[in-house]
């Protein structure tokens, strides 16, 4: 439904009386075509893209929490697709490329600007990696280039580019296309075109156990009671290997805090994004003008969501060191989300020994950005319960294999 100017002016003065929810809450029915387990961005994704591409709608997406809660309402939403290695680079450019369409895809504004990613290089090591990485784009046909000190001055007055610093700026990697989204209207977008294409939305249902009979999954135990379904695929983050393990697998997953703030709202100041692995830190401006500031993960493995003041001090350093002026400048607030990391820092998106089991995890830092690609090819490796082709070189097996993509450099900053 489109509404005028007017009508949008006068509900906001009714005090958003009458609106309407975006989607209805659901309870659980007895059986599902396939049950997602997870309502972050990749879960909800997969569910619209099952019920749109392959008209499979008996599907429930269950979330143990409210709808965003986890990592995709805590990141700090940077999207590109400039990776190393061609396997990767192509799942992230296939994402981007539905990023490009998403807000008309359903029909919400999902925020996505483009306006560009910085990765500096503060060493002749570091940019000798970063070009060897913008070749590698450049022949995967993904837009980065190299940019000299002078350019990234140009571009970001507040940059300092002398050579007296700790890390001097030597150079940097940049992508025009790539950019930041509003993390919370993917979830409820997805949400929405999910729901209204018939899938169930079940929030506050924790999964707590997998029924499996003769190697094939049969349902789900959890606190609103039993579900069956014969397909299941996991989508939880942080929390895979606690699924897994009721599956009676073990993934090659760690689980670890990451950590970001954010500042004040300040005047536009900075209109791109800068990421520096160098230092550890990254940051962009919001556009209601927060300075969105992120760390390195915590090098300790735990599930706790929360901050801890040396993480936030230590990336701040960084920040001012690059940026000095902003030294003055108020922080909001901190916060922390669990990521799944994978030996290789690429993500799993795969079948598994048990029948109808499928998991979608690993992302690590840098899921969000993979949030519609990932939903598209795990939407159809369950739905052909075969791997979508971009999905084949993150099989499991790659750990048994040795097959390995290593994509520490361009997971970056946060490693
Ligand atoms: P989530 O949104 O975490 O969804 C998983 C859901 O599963 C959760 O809502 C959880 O409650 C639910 N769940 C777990 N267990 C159960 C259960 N037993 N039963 C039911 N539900 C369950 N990526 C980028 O690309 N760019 C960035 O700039 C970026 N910045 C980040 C900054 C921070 C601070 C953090 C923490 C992460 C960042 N990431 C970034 C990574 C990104 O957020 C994640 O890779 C991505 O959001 C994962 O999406 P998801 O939908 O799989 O996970
Ligand atoms: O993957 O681009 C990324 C990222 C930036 C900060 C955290 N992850």
């Amino acid at each position: 439904m489109k509404y005028s100017f007017w009508t949008l002016f006068k509900e906001g003065l009714k005090g958003h009386k009458n609106w309407q929810p975006a989607w209805q809450s659901s309870t659980p029915k007895s059986n599902y075509d396939v049950i997602i387990i997870g309502g972050g961005g990749h879960g909800l994704a997969t569910a619209y893209y099952l019920a749109k591409n392959y008209g499979i709608q008996n599907v429930a997406v269950l979330e143990k929490g409210y709808i965003g809660g986890g990592n995709t309402g805590r990141n700090t939403t940077i999207v590109r697709s400039n990776y190393l290695w061609t396997e990767a680079a192509l799942l992230y450019e296939h994402s981007l490329k539905l990023w490009e369409g998403l807000t008309e895809d359903l029909n919400y504004n999902v925020m996505f600007s483009q306006r560009g990613v910085y990765n500096l290089g503060h060493s002749l090591q570091d940019i000798r990696d970063i070009e060897r990485r913008v070749s590698a784009n450049q022949a995967n046909g993904i837009d980065a280039y190299m940019v000299s000190p002078e350019e990234i001055k140009a571009a970001i007055p507040i940059i300092d580019i002398s050579s007296k610093t700790r890390y001097p700026i030597l150079g940097a990697s940049y992508q025009p296309r790539a950019g930041v989204a509003r993390h919370d209207a993917v979830a409820w977008g997805f949400a929405r075109a999910a729901a209204s294409l018939g899938v169930d939305i079940i929030e506050n249902c924790e999964v707590t156990a997998m029924d499996i009979e003769n190697g094939q999954i049969k349902g789900l135990q959890t606190t609103q009671g039993e579900i069956k379904s014969d397909r299941v695929g996991c989508v939880a983050a942080g929390h895979s290997s606690v699924l897994a393990k009721m599956a009676g697998l073990r993934l090659p997953v760690e689980s670890h805090p990451l950590q970001a703030f954010v500042s004040e709202p300040i005047k536009p100041i900075l209109n791109t994004v800068v990421m520096s692995n160098g230092v550890h830190g990254y940051i962009s401006q919001s556009d209601k003008g927060d300075l969105v500031i992120g760390a390195g993960i915590d090098q300790y493995q735990g599930y706790g969501q929360r901050g801890s003041i040396h993480s936030v001090n230590h990336c701040a350093q960084a920040i001012i060191e690059l940026f000095p002026g902003l030294s003055r400048v108020k922080m909001n607030r901190q916060w922390g989300g669990i990521v799944d990391i994978c030996p290789d820092a690429c993500p799993i998106i795969s079948q598994t020994q048990v029948q109808g089991l499928y998991f979608n995890c690993g992302w690590g830092t840098g899921g969000f950005k993979a949030t519609p690609g990932s939903g598209d090819v795990f939407a159809s490796t369950i739905a052909k319960d075969s791997p979508h082709p971009l999905a084949v070189p993150f099989n499991l097996d790659r750990f048994i294999t040795g097959a390995l993509i290593d994509e520490h450099g361009a997971a970056g900053v946060a490693h």
